[in-house]
């Protein structure tokens, strides 16, 4: 059968940060290839799949060495005469193989290279897109895009304390309109911030280097870069706020370094509350510690219903995690990032548990990247609503947000999942 894997090829490229990472090309019998690249959180929950590095100190403790070891040594031999098309089968191997809860032996980056090249591989060998490949005949949509204006803590030094102030184009017709729209508003945002002389640039992902004397000024300036863009707070562009709670939660505290104030679990929750009343919030991601599973069913039990509250570090892409956050009455929604699952399959199931129960679904990047493009086809293939990539610069970024475009003109369309489909639609404009 052509589709037989004849060979799994490792090799270490650099990521966004100037960092190693997993590449991976698969090749078939066929002589098709697929690749993919593993990308790198800096903010991870700590119950992801492992992100296996060799340790030591300056750039080799970033290494992937002992990785690539472990694909050419044990999932290569394995894997040799497998048909990728059983994407199910190779990724319950990769879990066998490795055998651990965390992925720990083999690495949950290995393994997500190899799981994302076997599908690249099945899907030049049938001659279709991924996004063809794996949307089951469905009619495709483009994703609504989230996208980061300014970006903080880990990604920025701890400059401020939330770690991503994004817009997202809820009232824009379509993909193309969004991406438009988010340009304006980088460009508008990039000029507040001249005006102000706080232009310092960039973040990993790509937003403004934040350099604001609170968390809660870079919400003004945000509000602002919308407004000079031409656009409607609230209607137009809205706000969608990482706040990564993690990283500065510390005992029951949260420490917010910008405002010079240290908060309990309910100072926190009301905190965040009264910036979604104040501003042109809708989507919230990690409003509290990912162990603080009561803070966070508070916080989604007191947030308006129209609130997309959206667990990350408290999910990593675990369906089971959303089924137990779900009973708790946390979130609405799920973050999922393909590498925090460790395989295609489990990133899926993730998506599916959310799916069943009414929740939204963002895919995401991580902060550091590749230019590999592979989250735009899951995004667009599994039908998911909302996609979050980083900021509106650098190529890293910009390969994904392009990848869309062309998506859209195979389509024939660049239609999104529809404004009436998003429950904050109600919130446009809330408390201003
Ligand atoms: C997140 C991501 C992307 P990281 O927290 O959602 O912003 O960051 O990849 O560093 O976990
Ligand atoms: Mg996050």
């Amino acid at each position: 059968m052509n589709a037989r894997i004849s060979e799994v090829r490792p090799r270490q490229i650099w990521d966004s940060r100037g960092r190693p990472t997993v590449e991976v090309e698969i090749v078939l019998a066929d002589g098709s290839i697929g690749r993919a690249a593993a990308p790198a959180g800096a903010s991870r929950g700590s119950n992801e799949a492992v992100d296996l590095r060799d340790g030591g100190s300056g750039l080799d403790r970033w290494g992937v060495s002992a990785a690539l070891r472990g694909i050419e040594e044990v999932i290569a031999p394995r894997l040799t005469g497998m048909s990728v098309e059983d994407q199910s089968g190779i990724d319950a191997a990769l879990l066998d193989l490795d055998g651990t809860p965390q992925k720990s032996i083999l690495g949950g980056n290995a393994m997500i290279a190899v799981s994302m090249a076997a599908a690249w591989a099945r899907a030049v060998h049938r001659g279709r897109p991924l996004w063809q490949e794996l949307s089951d005949g469905a009619d495709p949509f483009l994703p609504l895009p989230e996208v980061q204006i300014f970006g903080g803590g880990a990604h920025a030094a701890r400059r401020v304390d939330v770690q991503d102030y994004m817009v997202v184009a809820v009232g824009a017709e379509d993909y193309r309109q969004a991406l438009d729209w988010t340009a304006r508003v980088y460009l508008a945002a990039g000029e507040v911030m001249a005006e102000a002389g706080l232009l310092a640039g960039v973040a990993d992902e790509g937003g403004y280097w934040p350099a604001f004397d609170s968390n809660e000024e870079a919400l003004d300036r945000l509000v602002r870069a919308i407004e000079r863009a031409g656009l409607r707070p609230g209607e137009d562009m809205a706000i969608s706020l990482d706040i990564a709670a993690s990283e500065f939660h510390d005992d029951g505290l949260y420490t917010l370094a910008a405002d010079g104030t240290t908060l309990s679990r309910d100072e926190m929750v009301d905190l965040v509350l009264a910036w979604v009343r104040d501003y042109p919030i809708v989507s919230v991601e990690d409003p509290l510690d990912e162990a603080d599973a009561e803070g966070l069913a508070a916080f989604s039990r007191q947030a308006p219903a129209a609130l997309q509250v959206v667990g990350d570090d408290v999910l990593v892409t675990n369906a089971a995690r959303v089924e137990d956050a779900a009973r708790r009455g946390a979130c609405n929604a799920v973050l999922v990032k393909p590498n925090q699952a460790g395989t295609l399959t489990e990133a899926r199931a993730a998506l599916e548990a959310a799916r069943r129960l009414g929740w939204d679904a963002i895919v995401s990047a991580r902060s550091g990247e590749t230019e590999d493009v592979t989250i735009v086809h899951l995004a667009v293939g599994w039908g998911a609503r909302q996609l979050k990539v980083g900021s509106f610069a650098r190529s890293e970024r910009m390969a994904k947000w392009n990848e869309g475009l062309r998506i859209a003109d195979a389509l024939g369309h660049a239609r999104m999942a529809g404004r009436e489909a998003f429950r904050w639609t109600v919130l446009r404009g809330a408390g201003r």
